[in-house]
Parts: structure tokens; C-alpha cells; sequence
């Protein structure tokens, strides 16, 4: 672990998970969560496992002020399964970071990274953080009515973060949004690129409007980061 300065004096702060035999850890509180995710990695994050190379990805933040072992934690895409994938022991420094793979391969990979038996569906499903009873949920993306929101190829989604003065990470956990600049093992600061407003299931009517014939075009419009501004 290591904290060094920007140069506009902030910290920053850069914390690597580390596996440690369980005889030698010590048992720590902490609070982990789902900071961000990518459904749909393309280009962004590359792992180590055969045949796929750029696996969907779960990134685990400690929002605690102490380290804690992941073991026993489970990760679901399932809301009637949330015992789905089972963390094996992992220190997590406090207001450290993780990213899982959610490739569906099961094994660690040739760099140790972790990977889930699931993987992630870009037009929406359901992603959780339980806690080792099984039944406690630490993070939810979707519910059992709802799943999460449409992704999009190379682009994340999570929680707002921003870093306060001494470099302290403040995680504003009722804020989620898309970042065009995924920051998987960093903090989740908006930037410049974030994501404008979806438009998507483009329809008109009449499907074959004759010449000069007036036509209708709907679309749904939901928020991104931006703000949608229309000219009649
Ligand atoms: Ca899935
Ligand atoms: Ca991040």
C-alpha cells in the first residue's frame, strides 16, 4: 500500500489486494461494496485467462477504516441464488480496491486474478455483494423486480466517489452513473467523459410514410450524466 501526492497536492491512493495464509491474518471489520462494473469490456481491462481476454468485471471497494478478509463473501447475478460465487481469502486494505472478472471461468488466472462462475448481461440483470450468512446484502445493482440499467461496450457503471481534502475517498452511494472512463482499482471520479443522455428504441409511425407524408418519431430518453437540450 502506498499514498502519494498529485501534482495538485491530493493524494492519491493506490492499494493493491494481497493474499495472506489465513493462520497469519488478522480477523478485521471493514465494509465492502460494489463500486463499479463493466458488462460489456471490449478494450478496457485486460485479464490472463484463455480464451477470453477482456472479461466483464466487478470492482470491490472497502469503504471501512480497517482491512478485512473477503473469504466467505459471495458475489450473484441471481436475486434467488445469492450464494452464487464464494470469495476465497483476500485482504482488502481499508479504502482499498479489487477487481473480480466475472468471466464465468471460476479460476484465478495466470496474474491471480479472481473470476466468477457468472457473467454479466449487458441489457440488464441483477449484481449483488452478500455477506457470509448468505442472506445479507452489502451491495445491489437491480433488484428482484428490476434489473440494472442497459450497459454499454467499454463503459462502467457504479457509484460517485470523490476524494476529500487529505485524500480521503467519500463514496456518495446514492449517486450511480455511467463513466466513460472506467477506473477499475481507483477511485470512481467523474470525468470529463461522462456519459450524455440514452436514447434508444427509436420507432416512427407510419413504418412506410408515403411521399410528403408527415411522420412520428418516438424514442425512449433516459439520464446519463448529462442533460438532454432539444431545438423544436
Ligand atoms: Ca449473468
Ligand atoms: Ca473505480
Amino acid at each position: 500500500m502506498s499514498r502519494k501526492l498529485r501534482k495538485n497536492g491530493e493524494s492519491e491512493l493506490r492499494r493493491s489486494p494481497c493474499f495472506e495464509n489465513l493462520e497469519s491474518r488478522h480477523l478485521l471489520s471493514g465494509n465492502p461494496i460494489i463500486s463499479e462494473f463493466m458488462a460489456s469490456n471490449e478494450s478496457t481491462l485486460r485479464d490472463n485467462a484463455f480464451p477470453r481476454r477482456f472479461s466483464d468485471w466487478i470492482e470491490i471497494y472497502n469503504s471501512g477504516d480497517e482491512a478485512m478478509d473477503l473469504a466467505g463473501w459471495h458475489l450473484t447475478d441471481r436475486p434467488n441464488n445469492l450464494n452464487k460465487w464464494t470469495f476465497p481469502s483476500v485482504i482488502l486494505p481499508a479504502e482499498g480496491f479489487l477487481h473480480v472478472f466475472a468471466s464465468g471461468n471460476d479460476v484465478p488466472d495466470g496474474s491471480g486474478n479472481l473470476h466468477t462462475n457468472f457473467s454479466l448481461d449487458r441489457e440488464g440483470e441483477y449484481l449483488a455483494l452478500v455477506q457470509p450468512d448468505g442472506t445479507s446484502l452489502a451491495s445491489e445493482f437491480g433488484s428482484t423486480d428490476a434489473d440494472y440499467p442497459e450497459q454499454f461496450s467499454d463503459v462502467s457503471y457504479g457509484l460517485t466517489q470523490e476524494l476529500a481534502p487529505g485524500g480521503a475517498i467519500n463514496t456518495l452511494e446514492d449517486q450511480l452513473r455511467y463513466f466513460q472512463t472506467p477506473t477499475p482499482g481507483e477511485p470512481n471520479i467523474p470525468g470529463s467523459r461522462d456519459l450524455g443522455p440514452i436514447i434508444s428504441a427509436t420507432t416512427h409511425t407510419p413504418d412506410v410514410p408515403d411521399f410528403g407524408e408527415d411522420v412520428v418519431v418516438s424514442a425512449m430518453v433516459r439520464e446519463g450524466a448529462g442533460t438532454l437540450r432539444t431545438r423544436p
